[in-house]
């Protein structure tokens, strides 16, 4: 599988983060062309990172990637089977990505972009 984007981006190191830890073979690319390109928005019409390719499936939303990634192999659930410790973890991930993400973004786009590299390319 190909997980689009730049490690950079905290919400495309969650996706690689999780394959890693499943081991989950995949490669981090992006299009040449970047984000906005017309070949990147037929992968994901937001023009955001990450997406993710899967043979024919076409994935984006990193929760939804860490989900699959999840479910695709059984080894080493990411989320506990136990409801009290399930709520916690998703809790976490919740907190991550409303109040931590958001304000690391914020920091990011107060890059030179002429001096330093993009996070929507790998
Ligand atoms: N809710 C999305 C957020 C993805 C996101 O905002 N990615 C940023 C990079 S960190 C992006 O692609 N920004 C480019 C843009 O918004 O134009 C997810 O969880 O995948």
């Amino acid at each position: 599988m190909n997980i689009y984007g730049s490690i950079l981006s905290p919400y495309v190191a969650r996706c690689v983060l999780a394959a890693r830890f499943k081991g989950v073979k995949h490669t981090l690319s992006m299009l040449k062309d970047g984000s906005k390109s017309p070949a990147y928005l037929k992968i994901n019409p937001l023009g955001k990172v990450p997406a993710m390719k899967d043979g024919k499936l076409v994935l984006f939303e990193s929760t939804v990637i860490v989900e699959y990634l999840n479910a695709k192999s059984k080894t080493k659930p990411l989320v506990p089977t136990n409801a009290k410790a399930a709520a916690k973890v998703r809790q976490i991930a919740a907190i991550f990505s409303e109040y931590v993400q958001p304000p690391i973004i914020a920091i990011l786009r107060q890059r030179d972009p002429a001096t330093t590299r993009s996070w929507t390319q790998s």
